[in-house]
């Protein structure tokens, strides 16, 4: 592994106004055109799989199993109104005074279907229908969450004045999917960056050891960049702590791996030592928000080696309209994720290709950068871009898959995220493309639960 320093590439990821892209691989479009082609039939057969068992939470009550919510027209008289309820045989357990609505208990032996039926056809009442249990949300009290529209989307005001506002629901469904889990500390993700800031109050209790420097060779990976504290934020800052932003893996812990540089480069042999270091040291799941344009058989196989433990790996696919970089083009073993933005439309700069496999928020995400970074009278958060702040959305959802299920395999895991993600193109790239995979993850549907069937 002697000449491997000579091997000197750029992070892609430069969301903190860094940017360093290399150039001049020669690839044949038509050569991974043909490869998209090729029939999956094993892919095919888990999504029905996915499919038919997501029904079990439709089946899950969705509404009160002996109650219906009854209006009657106005002219209706509230004599009239109590002897058509007593007709029903049905009792009255409040009238919401504002609607004029009835919400009212069926006999027993009746079911909802059947009384909402016979009530509609009454031609006093003007309206008649189950009582649907709401769905409750978590949302958590950091005070900067209103300004995370990559995790709840309301079409809220969420950067500088004058920035835009993004569209309802362009998010990836956090705080219902956070109603399913909010992990489990044991769960750990390795981050394969520029190191994390052990000072920084929304994540240093959520770093589980000073991890590893690669670069420095050393035993403590601090964030001389920023790059890798803004990464790691993403995944998993402390959430509901009342202090700046929430984490996607809210109560999972972070193992920093420092492999780059002051500017963000890496060397290949520094980010494959990471790679296997952090597998050997408790990984769940490990995010490489970093790439290079060459391949490489010792990186490629340094992700096999983490796949083969069951870790799953999720990259960047890049952040200049090209190719798919690796490590992230090594289809097999890890999630590729593009970039979609707060209008859940792709990014014009994210990188394309048969590997991609979903998409997340990758413009102006908030997340956290080092206590270092501004000046004193500045938070230490700030807005980012990059496929490096897309990739640890979904890192984050992995890890809370983990500590859900711990049970599933690398390749469940990978499948539930690609097969569960919201086709947000499907106006013009229906199913997978190449632009945003699967399409933009989705926590809610991703940790449902259903059970998979091997
Ligand atoms: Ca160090
Ligand atoms: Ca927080
Ligand atoms: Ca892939
Ligand atoms: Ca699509």
């Amino acid at each position: 592994m002697g000449n491997l320093k000579k091997k000197r590439f750029a992070i892609l990821i430069v969301i903190l106004g860094l940017f360093v892209s290399a150039h001049g691989i020669q690839r044949v479009r038509e050569e991974r055109a043909r490869k998209r082609e090729t029939p999956q039939s094993q892919e095919r057969r888990e999504i029905l799989q996915l499919n038919s068992a997501r029904f079990m939470r439709t089946e899950a009550p969705r509404f009160a199993a002996d109650q219906v919510l009854v209006r009657f027209k106005p002219k209706v008289s509230t004599q009239l109104v109590e002897g058509t309820l007593q007709f029903y045989g049905t009792e009255t357990i409040k009238r919401i005074p504002r609607l004029d609505i009835y919400q009212v208990r069926i006999p027993a032996g009746i079911s909802v279907e059947e009384m909402v039926s016979a009530l509609r056809r009454n031609p006093d009442v003007d309206y008649a229908g189950p009582n649907y249990i709401a769905r409750i949300t978590a949302t958590p009290n950091d005070t900067l969450f209103r300004y995370q529209y990559a995790l709840n989307n309301t079409g809220q005001d969420f950067g500088a004045p004058g920035s835009p506002t993004g569209k309802a629901k362009a998010d990836i469904r956090a705080t219902s999917g956070w109603e399913e889990t909010t992990g489990d500390p044991a769960t750990i993700i390795a981050i394969i960056d520029s190191g994390i800031d052990f000072d920084h109050p929304d994540i240093k209790d959520k770093i589980v050891s000073g991890g590893r420097d690669f670069f420095n060779d050393d035993w403590e990976a601090v964030d001389d960049n920023g790059h890798g504290t803004f990464v790691a934020g993403i995944a998993a800052a402390d959430t509901n702590n009342n202090e700046g932003i929430a984490g996607v893996a809210w109560n999972c812990m972070v193992l920093p791996v420092k492999v780059t540089d002051e500017e963000g480069l890496a060397y290949y042999a520094d980010v494959i030592s990471g790679i296997i270091w952090a597998a050997d040291n408790g990984a769940h799941v490990i995010n490489i928000s970093l790439g290079g344009d060459a391949p490489d058989d010792d990186l490629r196989d340094a992700l096999r080696y983490a796949y083969d433990k069951d870790i799953v790996v999720v990259a960047s696919a890049g952040n200049d309209d090209d190719f798919v970089y690796y490590p992230a083009a090594y289809d097999a073993y890890c999630l590729a994720v593009a970039a979609t933005d707060y209008n859940d439309i792709r990014t014009s700069w994210s990188c394309y290709g048969p590997e991609v496999d979903v998409a997340a928020p990758g413009d102006s995400v908030l997340s956290i950068v080092p206590t270092w970074y501004w000046e004193p009278e500045y938070l230490p958060y700030a807005f980012g871009d990059g496929t490096s702040a897309s990739a640890p959305h979904v890192a984050g959802l992995a890890a809370l898959l983990k500590s859900l299920k711990p049970w599933l395999s690398v390749d469940d895991i990978m499948n539930v995220i690609r097969y569960s993600a919201d086709d947000v193109n499907s106006g013009e790239h229906s199913g997978r493309d190449d632009y945003i995979g699967y399409g933009r993850i989705n926590m809610d549907k991703a940790l449902v639960p259903i059970e998979i069937t091997r």
